[in-house]
Formats: structure tokens, C-alpha cells, sequence
């Protein structure tokens, strides 16, 4: 009877390894899985009903005559390509305007509706401005100009800034001017 007892003891604590070497090989495949596709955290400029911003930041409105403010600063110029998102949150077509866009060898576009779906594609070099129409969004992918590309790849510190602006009529002059930097 006792080593029937202790057979019983021994056969639960074999299959309690079991369960737990069982768990934990279910971690492991579950670590190991390829990954799934997450929503791209690209940086993101929002342009408002006269302003620009950054998602859950401070709205950027700037008279003319007064100092703009660098809202957002893109890393990764010394590698010759910046990519953001440029998303119209207000009520009114917008058209962003950039000096950033000029100073490009290439910009791809992606234009997104407000459902996330990819409803055009453009790929130019002579992209000068961006009409948004409420709710859409455009992806940028922007080859940076060779100049700028290898300035920032030379200088670690050094940091080129841009302003952006909206180029519909009297949203200038109603705020809408901010800074973006680019940073190697
Ligand atoms: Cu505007």
C-alpha cells in the first residue's frame, strides 16, 4: 500500500513536469512566431484647421512676422531617406508645402483614406506641394538630395531645418507654419 502511494506521488510529479516543460514550450513557440504585421508608428504630421502638429502634441500656429516652432525632428537623414506620414485632421482641403520636398531627390506617395485603405501611389521628383483632402493621409517615403544626404553623413551634430507651411489660400497668414528638422 505505501509503494503504491509512492508510485502514485511520483507518476503526478512527473506529469507536473510535463505540464510546466508543456507551458513552457508554448512560450517558446509563441516567442518564436514570425512576426505580425503592426501599424506603422511612422512620425506623423497633422495639419488642423489652421495649424500643424504631432499626434497628442501642442497645435503649431505661427503668424507671419512671428518665430516658427520645430514641432517634430526626423532622424535618419545621413542614410538619404526620411519617411513620415502627412495627415489632414481638419475640415477643409490643406496643402502642405515644404522646402524639405524640394530639396529631395525622389518622393514616394501613398495616399490613404480615412479607412486606411491605399487609394493612390505616385512616385515623383517633382513633388513641390501635397493637396489633402480632410480625413486622408499621405505616406512619405523622401530620398533625400545627394548634397544633403552626405552633409549629414559627415557631421554628426549637424541638424538641417525646415519649414512647412500650408499653401491654401490665407492659411499662411491664419497660422499655418511650423519647423521640421532632420537630423542624421
Ligand atoms: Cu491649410
Amino acid at each position: 500500500m505505501q509503494n503504491r502511494k509512492l508510485v502514485d506521488q511520483r507518476i503526478v510529479t512527473t506529469m507536473r513536469l510535463i505540464a510546466i516543460a508543456g507551458l513552457f514550450a508554448l512560450t517558446l513557440s509563441i516567442n518564436l512566431k514570425p512576426g505580425v504585421a503592426q501599424p506603422s508608428a511612422l512620425p506623423t504630421i497633422q495639419m488642423g484647421d489652421f495649424f500643424f502638429a504631432v499626434p497628442g502634441g501642442p497645435h503649431a500656429s505661427f503668424k507671419p512676422g512671428t518665430p516658427a516652432q520645430n514641432i517634430l525632428t526626423l532622424s535618419g537623414g545621413a542614410k538619404g531617406k526620411i519617411e513620415l506620414n502627412v495627415e489632414n485632421t481638419g475640415n477643409m482641403l490643406h496643402i502642405f508645402l515644404s522646402p524639405l520636398l524640394t530639396a529631395s531627390e525622389e518622393v514616394k506617395t501613398q495616399l490613404i483614406d480615412a479607412s486606411g485603405k491605399v487609394v493612390g501611389e505616385v512616385e515623383s521628383s517633382e513633388l513641390r506641394e501635397l493637396e489633402l483632402q480632410p480625413k486622408m493621409k499621405a505616406k512619405l517615403e523622401i530620398m533625400l538630395a545627394d548634397n544633403i544626404k552626405e552633409s549629414l553623413a559627415r557631421d554628426p551634430k549637424l541638424t538641417m531645418v525646415f519649414e512647412i507651411s500650408c499653401h491654401a489660400e490665407g492659411h499662411y497668414e491664419a497660422g499655418m507654419r511650423a519647423l521640421i528638422t532632420v537630423a542624421p
